[in-house]
Formats: structure tokens, C-alpha cells, sequence
């Protein structure tokens, strides 16, 4: 099984957050592989990754930082696969990172989720991998469904709640 989706976190300690990622794909059967990559730290590495990611039949890229998160950006600049960037919280309530990957300059745009929106991330990446896959598309189909129902639950909960007098 070859992975079509690749996270790329700029540190172990985002991890918690990727894991919300990896779930998600996990649940949508979608293969994916995950590595730590930092811009500032392993540039040469990020370069590598980069630059191959499409030969070796990637597909989306997921890239995670935290503070001065140039790891995004850094890697759609050298790519050509479509790049999710999901801001990590680390300092600052996570807004450095969130206006470091949201605020790319013209031509070379990193598509971002809220700050620690791991789920997101990974549904981003299965609704762009669900344009061509149609099974994929299913199995998203049943999980946005499942969304609704969720709600209808809530809206019946919400009806049969009492103790208040001037609830109609
Ligand atoms: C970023 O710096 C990482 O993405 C992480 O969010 C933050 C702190 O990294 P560590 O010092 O925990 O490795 O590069």
C-alpha cells in the first residue's frame, strides 16, 4: 500500500494534533504516511521531500507548524501537489503560526485550516483525493451524513428538555 496523503509536522510535540489528522484518514481508508520535517532545522530534508513528494505518487500534502511556521509555505514553494496548512498552537494562541501559513504572497498558496485543526486538515485532503475517487467520495458521503443525524439527535434532545415555563 503506497500513501497518497503525507503529514508533515515540524515537531514531535505537534503530534497530538496530527493525530486527529490520522484519524480522520485512517476512518477513510485513505493510505497516508507521517514524518517530521522542520524548515529551520532539517532545510535540506524539506527540500528533498519537496521537491520528490509527487514522484513517489503523493497526492495532498498536510503541513503542521507552530510558531514562526515557515514549513508550509516552504514546502509549496518546491512542490506541485496542493498543500493544507494547519497552524499548530504553540505560542501566541497559535496566531503566529495561523498568519504565518494563511498570509502566503501571490502565486504560491498554502489552502489553511484553523489553528489546531487536525480533523479538518485531513477532511480537506479526502475531499480533494474524492474528485477522483468515487469509492473515497462514498465513504465521505456516509460520514457527512452521519453529521446530520448527529444534529437531528441534538434537535430531539433540545425538544424533550424541560424545567423551563416559557420554553414552547
Ligand atoms: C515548530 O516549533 C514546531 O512545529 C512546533 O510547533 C514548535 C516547537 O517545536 P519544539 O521545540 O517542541 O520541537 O517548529
Amino acid at each position: 500500500m503506497e500513501p497518497v496523503v503525507s503529514i508533515i509536522m515540524g515537531s514531535t510535540s505537534d503530534l497530538p494534533i496530527l493525530k486527529k489528522a490520522a484519524d480522520f484518514l485512517e476512518k477513510m481508508e485513505v493510505p497516508f504516511e507521517m514524518n517530521a520535517l522542520s524548515a529551520h532545522r532539517t532545510p535540506a530534508q524539506v527540500e528533498d521531500f519537496a521537491t520528490h513528494a509527487h514522484e513517489r505518487g503523493i497526492k495532498v500534502i498536510i503541513a503542521a507548524a507552530g510558531m514562526a511556521a515557515a514549513l508550509p509555505g516552504v514546502i509549496a514553494a518546491m512542490t506541485p501537489l496542493p498543500v493544507i496548512g494547519l497552524p499548530i498552537n504553540s505560542t501566541l494562541d497559535g496566531m503566529d503560526a495561523l498568519f504565518s501559513i494563511v498570509q502566503m504572497p501571490p502565486a504560491i498558496p498554502v489552502a489553511t485550516v484553523g489553528i489546531n485543526a487536525g480533523q479538518n486538515a485531513a477532511v480537506l485532503a479526502v475531499r480533494i483525493l474524492a474528485l477522483t475517487d468515487p469509492d473515497l467520495a462514498k465513504r465521505y458521503d456516509a460520514f457527512r451524513d452521519s453529521l446530520t443525524e448527529k444534529i437531528v439527535k441534538a434537535n430531539q434532545e433540545l425538544d424533550a428538555l424541560e424545567g423551563y415555563k416559557f420554553k414552547v
